[in-house]
């Protein structure tokens, strides 16, 4: 960084005084980029977004010093797809990584993965100059040839997938990974640097705490060059491990526990950049890979005022709580209710960098520049929310139609509505009153958009899964109960 400034004076020196005052104009030097994203937290899941007892002082700053994001989604309401999402810019169905049918994340020894001809925000910055770390879950298919190192990362520090695969025979799935006193050894998961395990099982009340070291390192190594950090936390996707310094700490139980170190960790990242002197070029952005495991009872977070939770294309398995941060350029204290995703942090990043999103595939990403560093509406103005390869519903402006609804993981069996369900969130976040019946032009437009969307779209291979069969139908059916709902999927 210091010679990175130096250079930059030097610059001005040389060519002269006239450029002095271009000094003032937005910063030309490569910004570096921090994603943090956490597991399965909820919209209502911290402090500045209205939890009454989970502490996050942080995030809280963070968000006093920035900007927090009411209405940024992110691209499927679980692990696999969303992350497919972020990490490409586009929807998972265009990639084969949205899930389908019964199988809606991947598993460990799957044949499939992000295939390598998808391009990665990561691969793009390493082009443009980038370090590039990824340190976290990964959760995007576990041979080699679709792990970090060969999908843009310099380096990966993590787990190949989730928390609470390879569970070991004698603990039931479900009840083990609730129990707060439950034992890292009864999951089998491999903690990994680049293409080693070396942890195994992986002690998880460790993971938060060394996640975080990792990242301090990787800034200080690396402050002399423009650097990209995805920091995919493990939790609070369950089962929950705390480090000593954090268990019982929390009146929220082991839930709180976990996200108040997350928020420490958040924390140490924030203090070591502006040790370095990095803090005024560098833009953090926090948020979470899909809405909280409700079936997870107290071992799983909560959606706030948003209705449902993760596996659902209800608000609360999609909209996540977000904050942004770029001391000098993301304005303090504001709070934007403009739709915003995941996918458009790719574009983001890219057009900050200085680079070209591809031209030769569709990208679903736009510039969020205008709105994260003007606090103005933003470019995306619709946003298509799918469960695995299935349109489920639609957003444009303050309208949300829903097409087919089912609860992310409840035994309430899925519904196809024709009219679809249709609700004003600007006035009705929780999604409790449906007004399609008074609304009839808004309802032909939202199905004219989500036709036309559907016509458009061309999914990719599935990796992992059996495509719908409505996706092979000439006519996608909508707006009817004609595409074909898959079975109940309790798994996340
Ligand atoms: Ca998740």
């Amino acid at each position: 960084m210091r010679n990175r400034l130096l250079l930059r004076l030097l610059a001005i020196a040389l060519i002269g005084i006239p450029l002095l005052s271009a000094a003032a104009e937005p910063i030309s030097e490569k910004p570096n980029f921090i994603i943090v994203f956490a597991d399965d937290l909820g919209y209502g899941d911290l402090g500045c977004f209205g939890h009454p007892t989970i502490r996050t002082p942080h995030l809280d700053q963070m968000a006093t010093e920035g900007m927090k994001l009411t209405s940024f989604y992110v691209a499927a309401p679980v692990c696999t797809p969303s992350r497919a999402g972020l990490l490409t810019g586009r929807l998972p169905v265009r990639s084969g990584m949205s899930g389908g049918g019964d199988k809606r994340v991947l598993y460990p020894g799957d044949e499939g993965g992000l295939p390598p001809e998808e391009i990665t925000i990561a691969e793009l910055l390493q082009d443009a100059g980038y370090a590039t770390a990824c340190i976290g879950k990964w959760h995007l298919g576990d041979k080699p040839e679709y792990m970090p190192n060969s999908q843009g990362f310099d380096y990966f520090f993590g787990l190949p997938y989730s928390n609470d695969m390879n569970i070991e025979e004698g603990h039931p799935r479900h009840a083990s990974s609730m129990d707060p006193d439950a034992d890292f050894h009864w999951w089998d998961v491999p903690l990994m640097r680049n293409g080693e395990i070396i942890e195994r099982p992986a002690d998880q009340n460790t993971l938060t705490r060394r996640y975080a070291q990792e990242s301090v390192s990787f800034i200080k190594e690396h402050q002399d060059q423009p650097f990209f950090i995805y920091l995919a936390q493990t939790m609070p996707h369950v089962p929950l491990f705390a480090s000593d310094d954090f268990r019982n700490e929390s009146s929220r139980g082991r839930y709180g526990d976990v996200v108040e170190e997350i928020d420490w960790c958040v924390g140490e990242i924030i203090r070591t950049l502006r040790e370095t002197g990095l803090a005024e070029n560098t833009l953090v952005v926090f948020t979470s890979d899909n809405g909280p495991w409700l079936r997870k009872k107290f071992a799983g977070g909560s959606a706030g005022l948003l209705r449902d939770g993760k596996g659902s294309t209800w608000e609360g398995g999609q909209r996540e709580p977000t904050i942004a941060w770029w001391p000098g350029r993301v304005p303090a204290g504001t709070v934007n209710s403009g739709i915003a995703s995941t996918m458009d942090l790719f574009t983001t990043a890219v057009h900050l960098a200085g680079g070209k999103v591809p031209q030769d595939r569709v990208i679903d990403g736009m510039n969020l520049s205008e709105l994260l560093f003007h606090d103005k509406a933003g470019p995306r103005n619709l946003f298509f929310y799918y469960r695995g390869d299935q349109l489920c519903a639609i957003r444009k402006g303050p309208w949300k139609a829903h097409f087919n609804t089912w609860d992310g993981y409840s035994k309430v069996p899925p519904e196809s509505h024709n009219p679809p369900l249709l609700y004003n969130l600007d006035q009705d976040p929780s999604e409790q009153h449906d007004i399609a019946a008074d609304h009839p032009d808004v309802v032909k437009d939202l199905i004219q958009e989500a036709k036309g969307h559907l016509e458009a779209v061309t999914p990719g291979e599935p990796q992992y899964y059996e495509l719908s069969p409505s996706w092979q139908e000439a006519d996608f059916g909508l707006p009817s109960g004609a595409r074909e709902v898959p079975k109940r999927n309790l798994q996340g």
